[in-house]
């Protein structure tokens, strides 16, 4: 694991582990998890970005992890959680001063929980995966620290790590699988027109020189607009994404 994640791990009194609420499961670092439960430290859940799941779907998963450490929904964008996620933090142990820990994949909102936590804009937010490079601590209330850091990722998969959200498409040898996958999976829910990243290009006007349609352009664009949320809506094929995807590559 990255260095300078493990350092600021075995500095914190209680990690944060951020999942990406629409891929709750694929977003987990065991590696992490089994370090912390080893150094007796605190786990607690953060499924952030409840604004893009159903609440059946996000309550299930609450379920499921709620059996291993708290769990607490949370939206950064609407800023819902905050107060239950301020609670929880302060409920696991009496110590003070206090050091948080808040790991995850990259692009999980890890930053921008932190900003919500604190009320202002403490720590830089990107849509582009990798934004936060370094560890930043930053004041929660008189004794509690929050450390922001790098994201960090559980899989070789490139293709796994496009869909969830983890790596800038523009920096992907081969975007055009996990771009294939999504595009065919929502065009059959109905949420796309085109059916194929040649029909997409085509659609925005993504066109080589001589004519032909631009598959990777189009697919780095499918990918960046399903990273920012604004496509893939279509939950149910998300919900099976998480179970079939899960597990098989991890590093
Ligand atoms: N819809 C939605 N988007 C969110 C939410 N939280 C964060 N985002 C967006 O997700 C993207 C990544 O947010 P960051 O806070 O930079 O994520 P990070 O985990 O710090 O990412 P790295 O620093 O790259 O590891 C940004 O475009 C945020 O605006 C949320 O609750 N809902
Ligand atoms: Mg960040």
């Amino acid at each position: 694991m990255n260095r300078r994640v493990m350092r600021i791990l075995s500095e914190s009194d209680v990690v944060l582990e951020v999942l990406d609420a629409r891929f709750p499961d694929l977003t987990r670092i065991r590696s992490i998890e089994d370090y912390v439960r080893k150094k007796g430290k605190g786990l607690v859940f953060v499924l952030n970005k409840v604004d893009l799941v159903p609440k059946e779907y996000a309550e299930d998963w609450k379920r499921i992890l709620s059996k291993e450490a708290p769990t607490v929904f949370v939206s950064a964008k609407n800023r819902w959680g905050t107060r239950i996620l301020r609670r929880t933090i302060r409920s696991m142990t009496d110590k003070r001063p206090l050091y948080v820990g808040v790991v995850g994949y990259p692009n999980v909102g890890k930053s921008s929980i932190i900003n919500v936590l604190v009320g202002r804009h403490a720590a830089g937010v990107s849509p582009r995966p990798g934004f936060t490079r370094g560890e930043q601590l930053v004041r929660l209330a008189r004794g509690i620290y929050l450390i922001d850091t790098p994201g960090v990722v559980d899989t070789k998969d490139e293709t796994l790590l496009l869909l969830v959200g983890g790596l800038d498409p523009g920096k992907a040898k081969n975007p055009e699988l996990a771009a294939h996958i999504l595009l065919t999976n929502l065009h059959a829910m109905g949420e796309i027109e085109a059916g194929s990243l040649e029909d997409y290009a085509r659609e925005k006007g993504f066109l080589l020189k001589g004519g032909e349609p631009d598959l990777r352009r189009a697919a780095v664009d499918v990918l960046r607009r399903f990273q920012r949320g604004e496509i893939g809506g279509s939950y149910e094929w998300m919900r099976e994404v998480d179970g079939l995807l899960k597990g098989d590559d991890v590093a």
